[in-house]
């Protein structure tokens, strides 16, 4: 059995944007008197927008209205718009350039399913966003990860089964929504962070599709 298609997520599988997210939910917490520290950003690695902002205000104590949360998740995109706008081509993560060739040179179907509604933007700056058969990213989205609407919805835009697709992720809440939707999960990171997907390696540097493929088939 082989893979008909790969679900990508964007933020920390092809580029790593936690630094500018982690700079601009900093400032906005500090502003609102709330301590904020890279321990926190990892749990907010896939979770959406406004499930980060209530992160925040939870860690705080605080309770807005919603225009004023409105307001803040602005500033925030805004202020983190700024910072990943400086993304080039070259940005994109070791080995992702040559394993979408591979895919691609398979006749792999490839999809991106991302919790971020910045992702087409972030994909052109990569020369990223043509190779794609199928985006679903934030902007299409009721539930955040780890529900599995994001992939479910991404395979479906392939024409695919969820059992036909793996899906590669970084992030916890990512992974959990993988299973969740009966698909195949490859981790990218740490392997005891991201004990449930079906295998995990560091990044892409010097794997190809076969060798990922088969990382996943004997297990
Ligand atoms: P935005 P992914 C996620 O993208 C990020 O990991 C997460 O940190 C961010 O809060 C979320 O997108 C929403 O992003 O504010 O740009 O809509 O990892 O699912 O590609
Ligand atoms: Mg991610």
């Amino acid at each position: 059995m082989t893979f008909k298609g790969c679900l990508f997520d964007l933020d920390g599988v092809i580029v790593d944007t936690a630094s500018h997210h982690f700079v601009a939910w900093k400032t906005l917490a500090e502003e609102l008197g709330v301590a904020f520290d890279e321990e926190d950003n990892e749990q907010l690695k896939g979770v959406s927008r406004v499930d980060s902002l209530e992160f925040i205000l939870q860690k705080g104590n605080l309770v807005l209205d919603s225009n004023t949360k409105l307001r803040l998740m602005d500033k925030k995109n805004l202020h983190y718009l700024g910072l990943a706008d400086q993304i080039q081509p070259a940005d994109a993560l070791p080995g992702i350039v040559d394993l979408i060739a591979d895919l691609k040179a398979a006749g792999v179907r490839i999809g991106l399913g991302s919790s971020s509604k910045n992702a087409e933007q972030i994909l052109s700056k990569l020369n990223l966003l043509a190779v794609f058969d199928a985006i679903v990213d934030g902007n299409h989205l009721t539930l955040s990860k780890p529900d599995p609407e994001v992939f479910l919805k991404g395979a479906h835009a392939l024409g695919l089964a969820p059992e036909d697709c793996l899906v590669i992720e970084d992030a916890i809440a990512g992974v959990d929504a993988g299973i969740a939707g009966g698909f195949q999960v490859l981790g990218v990171g740490d392997a005891n962070e991201l004990k449930r997907a079906h295998a995990v390696v560091p990044g892409f540097g010097g794997l190809n599709w076969d060798e990922i493929q088969n990382l996943l088939l004997h297990k």
